[in-house]
């Protein structure tokens, strides 16, 4: 396709209710937005001009991984939608496709939510342009995908149970619990003893543990958790894989796979039994299925992880999580879990599920008057 115009937009979201994990409380999303204007082929020889939208979902500050949006908004304008433009076809005119664009952009190192936003930008556009979903597109085999919401801690252990009963209520089918050390085996058991032992419950510890507390880290085998995701630092390949070693609960790695060869060396050194796949994470959606590709092939289970993605990313998401590889319910909640207001026609959970986009490309769009009423920035950054 043909690249006219890609802009980069910054919206600041605030959040129904503060979210706090191991790295501290927040109250807003500010989420980064890329949007392309291109033509495309129309996939029965005619062209047709489209515009794409593609998610950042790095934080607003560098705590769960190293890209933070302001970072991630400079490498894009200066690097890598450069390079895009680079990608040139005959007579020098911007022509790529999704599947070249992280060839195109592979000369930068790292920075695979960035790269992420863009190859989702494309894609969309691309698809948009020939009439198919991103569900079809990828594979997806499920018109609609089991709903689980992650719970950030709270101010005490009873103010928990209730904001659990309340999700449970509205029919979240999974409860993931943040964790961190000092407020966790009291949370769980607190949960497990009010809403018993069929509740699909998990935690989360977001790289707050070492190996040091490996004794206490044993304590969550009593309360049959389907996994205990990320417990140990992002580097700490080699120590979850004996932590792995002692414990009955799955470890289930987060942070720490960044790529297909990330899960593929968790996966053979016994570091992950459960892999969490964030497209954004791992540099988009198409590395995302390879993901999944080789946890299938291996016999691991795998979910689709979240980012408190727009409806854009959440779109995105529940295609993906459409896949049969998916096989545990991921946090794909409605829009409401996070938001008064989401930037597209709202995700509502239906019997616990949240239903697939079917229309062409992300199959939803910024409703502009809501874009506009949370928009920070917006910057044309086409190159010359
Ligand atoms: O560790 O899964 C995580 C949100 C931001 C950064 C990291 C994580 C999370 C969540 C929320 O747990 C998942 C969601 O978007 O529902
Ligand atoms: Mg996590």
């Amino acid at each position: 396709m043909q690249v006219h115009r890609i802009e980069l937009l910054q919206v600041r979201m605030p959040l129904v209710s503060p979210f706090t994990t191991s790295f501290g409380t927040q109250h807003t999303r500010l989420a980064l937005l890329v949007r392309v204007e291109a033509t495309t082929d129309d996939g029965r020889g005619g062209a047709a001009d489209v515009v794409g939208w593609g998610e950042c979902v790095a934080g607003e500050h560098p705590v769960y991984s190293a890209e933070y949006v302001a970072g991630a908004h400079r490498v894009l304008a200066h690097e890598l939608v450069p390079l895009l433009a680079r990608a040139s076809g005959p007579n020098g005119r911007a022509d790529i496709a999704a599947d070249g664009v992280a060839t195109a952009l592979a000369p930068i190192v790292g920075h695979h939510m960035a790269k992420a936003a863009v190859e989702m930008a494309v894609l969309d556009a691309e698809l948009r342009g020939r009439d198919q979903s991103l569900a079809d597109h990828l594979g997806a085999t499920r018109s609609r995908v089991p709903s689980g919401v992650s719970v950030g801690l709270q101010d005490d252990t009873d103010t928990l149970v209730e904001v659990v009963r309340g999700y449970l209520d509205e029919g979240y089918v999974r409860i993931k619990l943040k964790i961190e050390p000092g407020r966790d085996l009291d949370l769980v058991r607190a949960v497990r003893a009010t809403f018993g032992d069929d509740l699909l419950l998990q935690v989360d510890a977001n790289a707050a543990y070492t190996l040091a507390d490996a004794d206490h880290l044993h304590g969550l085998d009593d309360f049959s958790l389907l996994l205990v995701e990320q417990p140990l630092a992002n580097d700490d390949l080699w120590e979850h894989a004996q932590l792995a070693r002692t414990m009955d609960t799955p470890i289930c790695l987060d942070e720490s796979i960044e790529s297909v060869a990330d899960a593929t060396a968790a996966i053979e050194m016994g570091a992950t039994t459960v892999v969490n796949i964030k497209p954004g994470r791992v540099g988009g959606y198409l590395e995302a299925v390879r993901i999944h590709d080789r946890c299938r092939e291996r016999g691991v289970d795998a979910w689709c992880g979240g980012m408190l993605e727009t409806g854009l990313g959440r779109a995105a998401n529940a295609a993906l999580a459409a896949l049969d590889g998916f096989t545990l319910p991921g946090d794909i909640s409605a829009s409401s879990r996070f938001y008064v207001e989401d930037i597209t026609e709202p995700f509502v959970l239906e019997d616990g599920h949240i239903r697939v986009p079917r229309g062409p490309g992300l199959g939803v769009e910024p409703v502009p008057a809501r874009l506009d009423a949370m928009l920070e920035r917006r910057d044309d950054v086409t190159p010359a």
